[in-house]
């Protein structure tokens, strides 16, 4: 049988690999299982309604969904799955990921989708959103999670102005 998979990031291209990269790479930097795939919400309908349907049977925690312009991809997985879902809006040239920010963060009430900033910083902290839901369960990952913002906070306590060149 295949290991559990614990997270899902999901996005709409794979033009979206550049930002949505930042979420994978926390993941694997705390050691969470997790999968990457292009599920596109308006070229692939129906594979989207069936990950949305699969990610709780299959033991997913949390699904991480970015996607660019009008981004329903997130709102689309959330009203399939109870399953968290965490969207990342991705930038977009026309305007600069507002819309993708508009059409992932108003979801009318009752279906909630978790919403980060724009970019990598968006994708990144999806990905510790993950983490730490699933550290509330995880004594091993809570500590993880504690000592990187330690990391964090000894840099930033490490930092002088004018900045070295
Ligand atoms: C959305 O359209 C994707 O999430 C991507 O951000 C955007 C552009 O997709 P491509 O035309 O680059 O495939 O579905």
């Amino acid at each position: 049988m295949s290991p559990t998979v614990q997270v899902g990031v999901v996005m709409g291209s794979s033009s979206d690999w550049d930002t949505m990269q930042h979420a994978v790479e926390i993941l694997k930097q705390f050691g969470v299982s997790h999968e990457a795939r292009v599920v596109s919400a308006h070229r692939m309908p129906d594979d989207l309604f069936a990950y949305a349907e699969s990610a709780g049977p299959r033991g997913l925690k949390a699904i991480v969904a970015g996607a660019g312009g009008a981004a329903h991809l997130p709102g689309m997985l959330a009203a399939k799955t109870p399953v968290p879902v965490l969207g990342v809006p991705v930038m977009t040239k026309a305007l600069s990921g507002v819309d993708s920010l508009h059409s992932i963060v108003q979801m009318p009430k009752g279906i909630p989708v978790a919403t980060f900033a724009i970019g990598p910083a968006g994708a990144a902290n999806a990905a510790l959103f993950a983490v730490a839901m699933l550290a509330n369960e995880d004594p091993a990952l809570l500590q993880k999670l504690q000592a990187f913002r330690a990391a964090q906070t000894e840099a930033a306590r490490a930092m002088v102005v004018p900045p070295p060149e």
